[in-house]
This record gives structure tokens, sequence and C-alpha cells, in this order.
């Protein structure tokens, strides 16, 4: 097992990591940026580096400037968290190159998940179902107005550079279709400095249904179930939950099977997220993430699995803690992200913390670098903290919810909790019968 992990991120994930380490008798190392010489993972970690000034770009992605930091502490291997290098292929090698271990997938499946056309090739071919739509990438107009007659309007222009919504076009019907794709070319050359796109039946009331697949250098492949992951505005996710109250065990267990069959023929090593498009009893795939997501608290909730730990140990040359068998699921978990943000107008409330109160008990968890008399800086995303509940059923996790919602204090800044307040008492919140626009619907009907 590695002595020492440098943590090459900042805010929450940071101390996610460290704390992982810390149970297992890791010694960690910070880095960090100018502006966050006063940040909570630096005042955790056992040392810290300097990495560069307040802007991501000289400091947080800065490779060399991280690769020097593990040189000068000994650290043996690095954790990227989510964001910034977690899904850089090119980082995965140069740190490998220097003799350090990437805690993380391979750099050929970063790379592959990262192409979304390759990935959507790949999985196909490995027996997940996909989203219907063109063979690879578009070349010409014949070629996207015979992809598009046999797929059927609406479609979706999709670059393959992009991922997460960025670089998305819908075509109603034959007449905007060449206009949607000249434009989707050309912005995503601009965005990705890669121009090519794809063409996919556009799915206009789907959810958003993600599979936690792990995967051991044994050839062990475990699925953790699912998170409904359908509550976001402009892409970015403010709620999510597992399990889904759209899927059932026997659905859990179909769609995760095909994951882990399709993720073994890859040799992939780690952990993965499977992203779904679920509509009409039907899953759809349309991206997989190759790195540990801003939810992952969910899935340890109902699996009572360390997630963050398991990385680790992989990354180590160690098994799975666990087979298939051995995963159950129990209960129901929620996360609502706390953002340093207005909870109507979503605008950035970067600042001083005047007051914190974290709230606790029975089946809770606050994920939070924030504290008493923090700045809350205004360069990096807006994510002050994750409140995750568990409780044995989804009615008893949304009382819950609210309760520590109602505790909860950050005084100083705006965040999003009374959103959520607002959020848990609408009917089909309550329900669970939501989809991916739900959201965004409503925040616009409540003005
Ligand atoms: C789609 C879609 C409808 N049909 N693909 C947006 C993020 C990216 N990961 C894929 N996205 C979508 N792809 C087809 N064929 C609708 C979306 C989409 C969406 C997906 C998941 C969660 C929220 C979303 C919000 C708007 C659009």
């Amino acid at each position: 097992m590695f002595e020492k992990v440098l943590i090459a991120n900042r805010g929450e994930i940071a101390l996610r990591i460290h704390r992982a380490c810390k149970e297992m008798g890791i010694a960690t190392v910070a880095v960090h940026s100018e502006a966050d010489a006063q940040a909570m993972h630096v005042r955790l970690a056992d040392e810290s580096v300097c990495i560069g000034p307040a802007p991501a770009a000289k400091s947080y992605l800065n490779i060399p400037s991280i690769i020097a930091a593990c040189e000068i502490t000994g650290a043996q291997a690095i954790h990227p968290g989510y964001g910034f290098l977690s899904e850089n292929a090119r980082f995965a090698e140069i740190v490998e190159a220097h003799g350090y271990t990437f805690i993380g997938p391979k750099a050929e499946h970063i790379r592959l998940m990262g192409d979304k056309i390759s990935a959507k090739r790949a999985v196909k071919a490995a027996g997940i179902p996909v989203v219907p739509g063109s063979e690879g990438a578009i070349d010409d107009e014949a070629e996207a107005f015979a992809a598009a007659e046999e797929i059927g309007f609406p479609v979706l222009i999709k670059a393959a550079a992009g991922g997460g919504g960025r670089g998305m076009k819908v075509a109603l019907d034959r007449e905007h279709l060449a206009e949607a794709i000249s434009t989707a070319q050309s912005e995503a050359k601009a965005a990705f400095g890669d121009g090519s796109v794809y063409l996919e039946r556009y799915l206009s009331t789907p959810r958003h249904i993600e599979v936690q697949i792990i995967a051991d250098s044994f050839g062990s492949v475990v699925h953790l179930g699912e998170r409904d992951c359908s509550l976001q505005r402009r892409h970015q996710k403010l709620m999510e939950e597992a399990p889904s109250p759209a899927i059932d065990a026997a659905t859990r267990d179909m769609i995760g099977r095909r994951c882990t069959e399709a993720i073994r023929t890859f040799g992939y090593l780690g952990v993965g997220t499977v992203e779904f498009l679920y509509e009409n009893g039907e899953f759809f795939f349309i991206e997989m993430n190759t790195r540990l997501q801003v939810e992952h608290p969910v899935t340890e909730f109902v699996t009572d699995i360390d997630l963050v730990q398991e990385q680790i140990r992989i990354a180590a040359g160690l098994p799975l803690s666990f087979t298939q068998e051995e995963v159950s699921f129990e209960g129901h978990s929620i996360e609502c992200r706390i953002n340093a943000e207005s909870p109507r107008s979503f605008t950035p409330s970067p600042g001083l913390i005047t007051d914190f109160h974290a709230p606790g008990g029975p089946g809770v968890r606050l994920d939070s670098a924030i504290y008493a008399g923090y700045n809350f800086p205004p360069y990096y995303d807006s994510l002050a903290g994750k409140l995750i509940v568990h409780g044995r059923d989804r009615p008893e996790c949304i009382a819950r919810m609210k309760r520590c919602l109602g505790e909860m204090v950050v005084g100083g800044i705006e965040t999003t909790i009374p959103l959520f307040q607002d959020l848990l008492v609408q009917p089909e919140i309550v329900a669970g019968d939501y989809d991916i626009h739900w959201l965004e619907q409503w925040i616009k009907a409540e003005g």
C-alpha cells in the first residue's frame, strides 16, 4: 500500500480523499493555489505545496507543478478527484512516466471514453444499448440527411469532443438540418479543436440514470446500482438520489449486468459511471465517465462501500474487498448540492462566510470544506458542500433531508439551501415523478 498520496484537487473532494487516506494509514499531500492558502484541504493535509496563482490553468491544471510537488514530498500516487485533470489521459500518462501511480483508470480508457463517438462504438459492440443514431462522425450533408431520415426527426447533433451537454444542437426537421450541422461543427471546432459531430434520435422526456461500476486488476467487475441525476439546471446537477424511483430490482440487475459484462471486455480498471437516458422502460447509453463523481456518496450510503478507499486499493494492485453477490442495496439516499449561489437566479455568491453550522444526527453526511471565517473564493466552481442523507425508505430520506436543511446555517453568502426546501415539498418530487426537464420548467414557472 502507498505511504503517501498527493491529492490534485481542492474543496470538498480533496477532504473526501484525505479522509479515505487517513483511515487507511496513508499520509496526504495537499496542493493549492495562492488563493487557497487558507483552504481547509490545506489545513487538514499532512503536508502542502503551493502550485501556482489563483486561475486553475496556472495551478490545479499545472501538470509540471503537480509532478514537482510529488518529487519534493515523496508522494507515491496521485488522486485527481473530479474535474481539473481527472479525465486528462495525457496527465495519467505523464504521472506514470514519472514513476508515480495515477489513482484512476488506464489512460487508454480515459481517451476512449473522452471521444464520445469511439465510446459509443465500443460500448455498443460490447452489448450496451445506445441511442439510435449515425454510425460514427458525419462528414458531409448527404451523410447527415441519410442518417436523419433513418433516425427520424427531431435529431440531436452532438460533438465527439463534447459531453456533459456541451456542443449539442437540435434539428426539428429536414429544413433545419444542414444549418444545424454546420453550426455544430464550427462551434465544436472552436470550443474543442475537433469539429467532429454525430447524430442521435432526440429523446424528449427521459430520465438521466447512471450506473456505478468498479473494476480491479484481477478481472473482477462489480456494479453498485444506479443513481437518478435527472434534477439538473443547465447541465449542472442539483439533487441526486439512489436508488432511482423509476428502477426496480430486476431492472437494476439487468442493466447492471449489461454494464459489468461490457466493462470486463475492455479490461477497465477503477471506478466508472455508465450514463443512460431512460425513457418508456428503455435504456440508451449516452456517455461513460472515467472518474469518481460528485454524487458518489449516495451510492456509498445505499451499498455501505467506501468508493475512494476501493479506488486506492485497486491502484495499489489489491483486489476489490467485495464480490457482486456481497453487494446489497439498503434504503434510500439523497444528495443536495449546497452551492454558493443565489437560490433563484443562480448567480455566484462568493465572499466571507460569517456563520456556519453543520446538520447532524442519524443517517446524515456533510461533505464540505467551508468553515466560519472562510472567504469563499470566486475562482472555482460554486460547490460549497454536499448534504447527503440516508433513510430506510424514500419518505424517511426526504423527511430527514428537510430536517437537515432546516438545521444548516451558512451565513454571509447566499446558498441553494432555500431552493431545496421549496423543492422537497413539490408533489412531483415527493412522488419521484420527474424527468431531465422538470427542474428547469419548475424554476421558470416559479419565477
Ligand atoms: C440527449 C438528450 C436527448 N436525446 N441525447 C445532455 C448532457 C449529455 N450528457 C447528453 N445530454 C442529452 N442527450 C439524446 N439523444 C438530452 C440530453 C439532455 C440531458 C441529459 C441528461 C441530463 C440532463 C439533460 C438536459 C438536457 C438535455
